[in-house]
């Protein structure tokens, strides 16, 4: 098999927090594809779509260059990114914020109090712009993973990290002191693929679907 013209592609994550609820996303809307765990892409039985399975911090960059028509990622990805895509439809699970964290013994309440420190974040290009936008100078260091013990080893003052129950921050002693994003998964697309209108009426007819689904499940 091989991946065809005439369909619209779709990248979703391939092995991660959001890859079940997006696969059950797809099925419940009545999408047939084979999934296997090595797979790269799978092609829909009985809809005019192919599905990628990537990284998801690719998912943004793709879907700008237009490897892919559509994207399902979360808008935390696609604000870091900060590419030319346009966000289509919230999706309704993968729900988690943005936050400034700081350790609960710091007395540090305000993100002025920042203003000079180190803010550890594997979001740098949102973490900065946030910053910026409150006129607080802070130093914005780029961890790749475990940001939340970075103020235990000393590397840094405030983490600025993903929350969804907040166990993470309490078991690192740490509290968060402002929100920066609110997140879930969402739909994204190329804007050449909206402006073509064989591909704009595919994509529609996969977001009514997608409608139906979340007004059922309100
Ligand atoms: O391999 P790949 O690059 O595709 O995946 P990944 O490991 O980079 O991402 P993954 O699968 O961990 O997350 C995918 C997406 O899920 C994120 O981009 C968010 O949109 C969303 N999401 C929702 C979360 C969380 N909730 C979340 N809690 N992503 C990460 N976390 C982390 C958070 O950073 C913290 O360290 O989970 C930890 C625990 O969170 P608490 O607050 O529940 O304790
Ligand atoms: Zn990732």
């Amino acid at each position: 098999s091989k991946l065809s013209g005439d369909h619209i592609k779709l990248a979703i994550q391939k092995d991660g927090r959001l890859t079940e609820d997006t696969r059950n996303l797809l099925r419940t809307v009545g999408l047939h594809f084979e999934s296997y765990k090595q797979r790269l892409f799978s092609i829909c039985r009985n809809f005019p779509m192919d599905i990628l399975y990537v990284r998801d911090d690719d998912i943004a960059e793709y879907v700008a260059e237009g490897v892919v028509d559509l994207g399902i990622v979360g808008r935390n990805l696609v604000v870091e990114a900060d590419k030319p895509v346009e966000e289509i439809m919230p999706l309704n699970y993968g729900h988690c914020s943005l936050k400034v964290a700081v350790p609960a013994e710091s007395g540090i309440s305000r993100i002025e109090q920042l203003a000079g420190c180190k803010v550890a974040t594997s979001y740098p290009v949102t973490t900065s712009r946030f910053f910026e936008e409150r006129n607080v100078d802070v130093n914005v260091i780029t961890i790749s993973g475990s940001v939340e013990i970075t103020p235990a080893l000393g590397v840094a003052s405030a983490i600025v990290d993903l929350v969804s129950t907040g166990s993470s921050l309490r078991l690192n002693d740490l509290i968060a002191i402002e929100n920066v994003l609110d997140s879930q998964s969402v739909v994204i697309a190329n804007r050449d693929s909206l402006a073509d209108n064989q591909k704009a009426a595919i994509v529609e007819r996969l977001l009514t679907r997608f409608r139906g689904v979340m007004a059922a499940s309100e």
